[in-house]
C-alpha cells in the first residue's frame, strides 16, 4: 500500500534559503527530494502563495508542495513547507556629492543629480540657507544674492523593495555665472575645415535657428565661438571635434553649416551643472541619398524607388538616418521651401549630375 507524503519524507531547504534579499530577479526555493532511505515519490512542485511562479518583489510567501503520484507515494497538494522571506535591499539611488549655481535667484536642479532611485525624494536645506532655498519635492534648488556654501538633505523614502536612505549635496553658490563646455564630433566627406557652427539659446527655437544660420548674416546666435578640432579620417568620413566654452546650464540648439551642398543641421543639447557632449552628428550632401559621398545616378535610383514605394536604402538606418536620408533627397526645399520628396526632386538631381542648371545652384 502506498505511503501519503508529508514534508516530514522530504529534505527540505535549509533556513537561508527561505532567508533571501530583494535582488530584481526572481526567488526560488531548491527542489525538495526524498530523505535517505525513500524512494518512489512523483514529480514534487514549489508553490509560492498557491502559485508556481516564482515570486520577485519583497514579501513574505506561504511555501506548499505539491507531490505527484509515485512508485510509492499517492499524490497530495498543498503541503504547508514554511514561509518565504524576501526581504528589502538597500536603496539603489546614487546621489551626486556637489552641485554649483551663481548667487542672485539662479537655480540648478539637484533631482538630476540622483539616479536610480525607487522610493520618493524629498529635499530639504540643513543649516543655514544664507538666502537660498530648495523646492522639497522637485529638488529646484533657487541662489540668494551672496556667494556661499548650503548643504541639502536628500531623504529618499523606503519603497516596496528598497531601504530608503539619507544624503548629502553641497551646493557652491559662487560669486559669477557657473559654465560648462558644449559640443561633440561632426563628419564629412572633406577636410577643408570650413564648417560654421553657431550655438543659440532656448529662446530661439531650432527651425528659427537654421534660418538664422542660413540666412548670410547670422543674428540670432550666442556670442559663443566653439574650438574645432582637426579634421581626421575616421571610417571613411572626414570628423572634427567642436566644443563651445563658457555655456551657462540652460538647453542650447548648436547649428552647422558647410559649403559644398552639404545639408545643414541643428543639433539639440542641453547643460545641465556640467560638460554636455551632443555625441557624433553625420553631415550629409544634398542628393546624396547612399550617403556615400558622391551624387551618382545609384542615387536617382534610390529617390525613384522611394517615390514608387519599393523598398530602397530609405527603409535603411536610425531614425536619424532616414530623417538625413529624407532632407538629402528633398533638393527642392532650398528653393521651394516644400518639405515632400517627389519627381521634381528626382528631376533637380539628374540636371545636377548632368551639369545642367538647378536647385542645387541655390546653395554655397
Ligand atoms: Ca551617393
Ligand atoms: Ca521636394
Amino acid at each position: 500500500m502506498k505511503a501519503t507524503p508529508t514534508v516530514a519524507f522530504f529534505d527540505m531547504p535549509d533556513a537561508t534559503e527561505y532567508n533571501r534579499t530583494y535582488s530584481g530577479n526572481p526567488v526560488t526555493l531548491s527542489v525538495p527530494t526524498l530523505r535517505n532511505g525513500y524512494t518512489g515519490a512523483g514529480e514534487v512542485t514549489v508553490k509560492y502563495n498557491g502559485s508556481a511562479q516564482a515570486p520577485v518583489n519583497a514579501g513574505s510567501y506561504a511555501i506548499t508542495l505539491d507531490v505527484a503520484e509515485g512508485q510509492n507515494f499517492n499524490a497530495a497538494s498543498g503541503l504547508p513547507a514554511g514561509t518565504l522571506v524576501i526581504g528589502k535591499a538597500p536603496s539603489a539611488a546614487v546621489i551626486a556629492t556637489s552641485a554649483a549655481v551663481a548667487k542672485g535667484g539662479n537655480t540648478v536642479s539637484l533631482m538630476n543629480k540622483i539616479s536610480g532611485a525607487e522610493g520618493t525624494l524629498s529635499f530639504a536645506i540643513t543649516g543655514a540657507a544664507n538666502g537660498c532655498a530648495v523646492d522639497p519635492s522637485t529638488g529646484v534648488f533657487t541662489s540668494g544674492d551672496t556667494a556661499c556654501t548650503v548643504t541639502v538633505r536628500v531623504t529618499e523614502a523606503e519603497s516596496a523593495n528598497r531601504f530608503g536612505r539619507t544624503a548629502n549635496i553641497i551646493v557652491e553658490v559662487s560669486e559669477t555665472a557657473v559654465t560648462f563646455e558644449a559640443g561633440g564630433t561632426v563628419t564629412s566627406w572633406d577636410a577643408l575645415a570650413n564648417e560654421t557652427y553657431l550655438i543659440y539659446d532656448s529662446s530661439v527655437t531650432s527651425s528659427a535657428a537654421i534660418a538664422d544660420a542660413t540666412s548670410g548674416s547670422p543674428s540670432q546666435n550666442m556670442a559663443n565661438v566653439p574650438d574645432v578640432g582637426s579634421p581626421s579620417s575616421v571610417g571613411g568620413r572626414i570628423s572634427e571635434a567642436v566644443d563651445f566654452s563658457d555655456v551657462p546650464d540652460g538647453d542650447y540648439t548648436v547649428t552647422i553649416t558647410k559649403p559644398g551642398k552639404y545639408v545643414p543641421k541643428a543639433v539639440e543639447v542641453t547643460v545641465d551643472g556640467g560638460d554636455a557632449d551632443f555625441g557624433t552628428v553625420n553631415l550629409w550632401l544634398y542628393g546624396d541619398v547612399t550617403n556615400d559621398g558622391q551624387v551618382t545616378s545609384a542615387d536617382v535610383m534610390a529617390v525613384k524607388r522611394h517615390i514608387a514605394g519599393l523598398n530602397s536604402v530609405f527603409d535603411a538606418g536610425t531614425d536619424q538616418d532616414k530623417a538625413d536620408r529624407e532632407a538629402a533627397a528633398n533638393i527642392t526645399a532650398v528653393t521651394t521651401g516644400d518639405d515632400e520628396i517627389t519627381s521634381a526632386d528626382v528631376m533637380q538631381i539628374n540636371r545636377y549630375i548632368a551639369g545642367l542648371g538647378s536647385a542645387f545652384d541655390a546653395i554655397e
